[in-house]
């Protein structure tokens, strides 16, 4: 198979869950780099996701890794049993810890690969001195909490910024861009530099769509070919 232009995370929070076999087969047939899996605790964010179970679940079906995006207060509670996943990258918000680094080393150590979360509100250069430690950079274009949120006004300026700033310095990881990755900002996001796109209600799950068509859709976006 052909280096892809990017890679696909879709978001399965925004799976219709009735119909979540049938899609996952899609996937899988269609070479889907990674499943991006939102871990909500009611706390970090005023909502509820997905879970451990769940995980469980997909892993036990496919060995597509797994993008778990853990919005979670207290994470490295939780890391043992999310980093026993099969080829899970486990991804945390640094605020919701004290000494980030630590967090990433345990992730590590449990045999997972580490990222870190970049919110709306936070600068990249303070994130700065964990990112030659971290395998995924997750840049947030939305406040994290919800689907079907809105762009963030800038978003895709700091986007490019950060992709600038990593690059300038040679750091060796994925820039995954999260939030509203539509049809209309996905060129533009591509053109930024991001590497990982989380799909979600604006692309592969939006209403009514078909998520085999939306593949290709997304896939010939990628390639710069519409
Ligand atoms: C938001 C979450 C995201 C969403 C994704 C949904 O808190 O981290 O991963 O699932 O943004 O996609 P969309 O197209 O509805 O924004
Ligand atoms: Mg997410």
């Amino acid at each position: 198979m052909q280096t892809p232009a990017g890679k696909i995370s879709p978001s399965l929070m925004c799976a219709d869950l009735l119909n979540l076999k049938k899609d996952l087969d899609l996937f899988i047939a269609n070479g889907i780099e990674y499943f991006h899996i939102d871990i909500m605790d009611g706390h970090y964010v005023r909502n509820f996701s997905l879970g451990f179970d769940f995980c469980r679940a997909i892993a036990a079906y496919t060995d597509t890794p797994q993008d778990i995006h853990l919005m979670i207060d207290n994470p490295e509670d939780f890391v043992p049993l999310f980093a026993g996943i099969q080829g899970a990258i486990l991804t945390f918000h640094p605020e919701t810890v004290y000494h980030p680094l630590r967090t990433i080393q345990m992730i590590r150590s449990h045999g997972a690969r580490a990222g870190i979360a970049l919110n709306p509100a936070q600068t990249i250069e303070n994130l700065g001195p964990l990112l030659p430690h971290v395998d995924l950079l997750c840049v947030m274009t939305v406040v994290p909490g919800f689907v079907s949120q809105k762009i963030v006004p800038g978003g895709i300026e700091k986007l490019r910024e950060t992709v600038d700033y990593v690059r300038s310095h040679a750091y060796d990881l994925e820039i995954e861009v999260d939030g509203n990755v539509s049809w209309q900002n996905l060129p533009e996001m591509r053109e930024a530099g991001a590497q990982v796109f989380v799909a979600g209600t604006s692309s592969i799950f939006e209403s009514g769509g078909d998520v085999g068509a939306n593949i290709a859709r997304f896939r010939s976006i990628l390639k710069g070919e519409k």
